[in-house]
């Protein structure tokens, strides 16, 4: 690991992931013993990891896989959901699993092609569903806090894309923890600070079975463009990447991005699902499921 000047053996290595998951966890204050973590899988290296290493620190994690209905000729949502469910099985853990094909009505291909929302690709429609549903499952279920696989690559991609526009808000928002609210649960990053490489070498050594593919949405995007491009900078400059997020990290502690006092917003529960919106009407993914259901009906 060039980037930290260090050098370790399979047995080494599988300890020191750990125990750095377990300092930046007390670090950025994410949870604590005891409190009830629910982990939201996807299938690939990074969450699985996540839950692997919380299990294997003595933390009481439970999994959520979301069922997309992304599978484009290649499975990728069967095959995804086969690894975690496997995954689970195998360890005795228990995983949550949520179809939204069967709960709302379509996949999100159909869903986003019907609501016409973004441009050809379902990537605005899903985020809109999963950040809906892991919020609905921490809260119906009773779990302090969602943690997710963000890996350091994941944010810094973020990172660079939210600067390149200096979008305020979202770089207000851009933490490995977000503090729970009114309606919203705890959300955290305990692997954000990890190498995209350094996971799928955790991954491959302790011998967890992950999906290779990506989503086949996510060709093309400009995260994959902005990982293309930081990735050039590391191998000139090895430890840019973590250092870009780092300072990020410190300089949104100091203060630099905190919002004018007019652009706090006020939320209302939505009077469908009761999750916080801005808008006194429907949150956004009850109107994008109502116009959906609405348009499929029209159809038949
Ligand atoms: S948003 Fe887009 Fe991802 Fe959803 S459709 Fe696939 S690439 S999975 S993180
Ligand atoms: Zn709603």
């Amino acid at each position: 690991m060039r980037q930290h000047k260090l050098a370790l053996c399979k047995e080494h290595y599988l300890e020191w992931i750990p125990e750095q998951t377990e300092r930046f966890i007390n670090k950025y204050e994410m949870f604590h013993r005891g409190e009830k973590i629910l982990v939201a899988v996807s299938g690939g290296k990074d969450s699985l990891s996540l839950w692997d290493i919380l299990v294997r620190l003595g933390y009481q994690a439970d999994g959520l896989y979301i069922g997309l209905g992304i599978e484009e000729g290649i499975g990728y949502s069967s095959e995804s959901q086969r690894l975690c469910e496997k995954f689970a099985s195998e360890r005795g853990l228990r995983l949550h699993v949520v179809d939204v094909a069967k709960e709302y009505g379509q996949p999100i291909p159909v869903m986003a092609e019907v609501s016409h929302r973004g441009q050809g690709r379902p990537c605005a429609v899903c985020g809109l569903a999963k950040r809906h549903i892991m919020n609905r499952i921490a809260r119906d279920l009773g779990y302090d806090v969602l943690a997710t696989g963000h890996n350091l690559d994941d944010e810094a991609a973020v990172l660079f894309g939210n600067t390149l526009q200096w979008s305020g808000s979202f770089l207000l928002r851009q933490s490995p923890v977000l503090r729970e609210s009114p309606g919203l649960a705890r959300k955290v990053k305990p692997l954000c600070r990890f190498y995209e490489r350094e996971m799928a070498a955790y991954a491959l050594l302790r011998g967890i079975e992950y999906i290779y593919e990506e989503c086949p949405f996510a060709e093309g995007s400009n995260s994959i463009y902005y990982k293309e491009l930081l990735n050039r900078l590391e191998t000139d400059k090895p430890g840019s990447k973590l250092i870009f997020y780092l300072r990020f990290l410190d300089a949104r502690e100091s203060g630099l991005f905190a919002p004018a006092p007019e652009t706090q917003v006020t939320l209302h529960p939505c009077p469908n699902c009761g999750q916080p919106t801005s808008t006194d009407d429907l949150c956004s993914f009850c109107r994008m499921i109502a116009t959906v259901n609405s348009k499929m009906e029209k159809e038949n």
